[in-house]
């Protein structure tokens, strides 16, 4: 658990989300001393330490209350989540706010040379993905048996080096499957970043600050609409 007496929040470190989530802090009035490489960023003006880590370990944080707020993709919420719940492993955390950047979907491709085709021709086949909890779950529901291949980059150059027959990666401008010559299908998921909470988190001074922060973050997101 976050002994410390000051709120821990954990942002991606280096990559899509990072600076729109170190914008977002400061449109809330927390000032950050950021230093390139440091791991802990403490703000100068309230009682917050920023944790800056990479995307994928945010969720376990936030889930064993090492931190207590976490800004992350639901995507990779997602699929923490359900490995966790697959291992026994606590993967509950409360859902603060949807946030407006980071908009991504998740969803099937294949080689453009195979030309349309429907779910059912998934069956059989070899799919390459970084989220294969989020695929084998939509595969149950759809009734579909292929396996997954689990890659943790470049999936796009998968189908073309054999490794796979298709993909499931994300997609936000579509340019990225079509310079790999991949026709885009199903979305088997929407994502947006999301800030998180501990859900055991009981701290009064911190319920109080993020209790302070929520109408704040409520007031920035309505100032973009
Ligand atoms: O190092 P670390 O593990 O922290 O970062 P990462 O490399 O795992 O993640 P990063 O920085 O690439 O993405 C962080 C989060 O941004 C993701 O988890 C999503 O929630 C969100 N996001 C939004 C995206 C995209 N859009 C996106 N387009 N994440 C990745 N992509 C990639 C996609 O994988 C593909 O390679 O961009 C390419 C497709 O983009 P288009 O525009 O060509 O369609
Ligand atoms: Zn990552």
């Amino acid at each position: 658990m976050n002994n410390s007496n000051r709120l821990r929040i954990a942002i991606q470190k280096g990559g899509r989300l990072s600076k729109d989530c170190q914008d977002l802090l400061k449109q809330l009035g927390v000032k950050l001393n950021l230093r390139e490489q440091r791991l802990i960023a403490h703000s100068t003006n309230m009682p917050i330490d920023v944790l800056r880590v990479r995307d994928d370990d945010i969720p376990g944080l936030v889930m064993d209350g090492v931190c207590d707020l976490g800004i992350v993709g639901e995507n990779v919420l997602v699929e923490v989540q359900a490995e966790r719940m697959r291992q026994g492993v606590p993967s509950e955390v409360t859902k603060l706010s949807k946030l407006d950047f980071g908009y991504c979907r998740l969803a099937l491709a294949w080689p453009q040379e195979l030309g349309a085709r429907d779910k059912s021709w998934f069956e059989g086949k070899r799919i390459a993905t970084t989220y294969p909890e989020i695929l084998t779950q939509w595969l149950k529901r759809e009734g579909i048996n292929a396996s997954t291949v689990m890659l943790t980059g470049s999936v796009e150059v998968a189908p073309r080096a054999g490794l796979s027959d298709a993909i499931c990666d994300l997609v936000s401008t579509g340019a990225t499957l079509e310079a790999n010559g991949l026709i885009q299908g199903e979305t088997i998921l929407e994502s947006n970043a999301c800030l998180i909470q501990n859900k055991d988190l009981q701290d009064a001074d911190k319920l109080a600050l993020i209790n302070k922060l929520m109408p704040r973050l409520r007031g920035v997101r309505q100032a973009k609409e």
